[in-house]
């Protein structure tokens, strides 16, 4: 059904198929040079649009929502919807929906990815290789840690935090879990997953840990700095979450004086800075927020918030409506 009088604003430039999909029905405003709008543009070009398409990079407050007069659903090009002000959304009337499910299956691919390099320590050996350094075989060379029989402990028991379990039990380690509920015992069965209430013991047991819950005011620093005091000597931390539930300049502390195994580390506190420190210590992987990125991942989801702007447009509830989610 075509409705050019609906306005919709895609603050990222999104695969040309998905864009061209919304452009047959709708009155598109896209960003062909991909550049990020800045807070004051996006604030003046919401004016006059019904519904907003954003992305992690753009922080939809509670003043820009406000100043979308029209603004009646803000269809979000991820998963996490921390960049946007939930409360205000409500307030104002204005449905927000994800891309759920989609990139599951690549965030965890890029997890084990991670938890495999930096065990072996992959990076530090390449580096010695290429930087002229090795001399020829040793007994003692770049030795990393064996992944069968560790504990890894999973931080956020949701669909990513169950897919990375799914890829862990094939490599033979204990999966300890923390979530906001206990998952049923049949799915505990399936993951071979045991629960942990109590956080810091999980912690503290673990070898490996993985966080995958989402970022709330709750989990802000869920890993601080105390917390990170609790890890292993040799524990390897990953995250493809969000930057803001690890205190990243006690972890790059840490990190830097060898006082933990290594990191993988795919979001930060405050993209896209990140903390000095963590580029001068060893055995950790820095990638620019990778994790869903892969060609179909991104046309996954950019179907789905096509799927999400033509129920809403046609008087139905959107599939993805962000209020029915975040119990798990
Ligand atoms: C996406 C993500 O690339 O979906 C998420 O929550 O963090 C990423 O993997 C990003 O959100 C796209 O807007």
């Amino acid at each position: 059904m075509v409705r050019k009088n609906i306005v919709i604003l895609i603050t990222r430039k999104l695969p040309e198929k998905i864009e061209k999909k919304l452009k047959e029905d709708f009155n598109v405003l896209s960003n062909k040079t991909d550049r990020k709008l800045s807070y004051n543009e996006l604030k003046k070009k919401i004016a006059d649009v019904d519904i907003l398409i954003p992305c992690v990079s753009d922080t939809i407050d509670a003043s820009i929502i406000k100043s979308g007069k029209k603004l009646r659903l803000i269809a979000n090009f991820g998963n996490g919807v921390d960049n946007l002000d939930l409360v205000t959304a409500k307030e104002e009337n204005v449905l927000v929906t994800n891309t759920p499910d989609v990139l599951t299956e690549d965030t965890a691919d890029l997890v084990l990815t991670m938890i495999l390099m930096i065990s072996r320590k992959v990076i530090e050996a390449q580096k010695k290789l290429i930087g002229g350094k090795w001399s020829g075989w040793g007994p003692s060379e770049t030795l990393g840690q064996r992944i069968k029989g560790k504990n890894v402990g999973i931080i956020g028991m949701g669909r990513i935090g169950r897919a990375v379990a799914n890829r862990l039990n094939i490599l033979g380690v204990n999966i300890l879990y923390h979530n906001r509920k206990r998952l049923s015992k049949t799915l505990e069965r399936v993951h071979k997953a045991k629960y942990f209430d109590n956080l810091d013991l999980m912690i503290s047991k673990s070898d490996i840990i993985s966080i995958h819950c989402p970022y709330t005011p709750e989990t802000f620093h869920l890993m601080s700095k105390k917390r990170l005091n609790l890890l292993k000597k040799n524990c390897i931390i990953i995250n493809t979450s969000r930057g803001e539930i690890i205190d990243e300049q006690a972890l790059a502390n840490l990190l830097f004086q060898k006082k933990i195994g290594g990191a993988g580390l795919d979001v930060f506190e405050h993209e896209p800075e990140i903390t000095q420190k963590l580029f001068e210590s060893n055995n950790v992987i820095l990638l620019p927020h990778i994790s869903s990125a892969t060609f179909e991942s991104r046309i996954a989801m950019g179907d789905r918030v096509v799927k999400n702007v033509k129920s809403f447009v046609n008087g139905k509830v959107p599939p993805d409506l962000v209020d029915k989610q975040y119990d798990e």
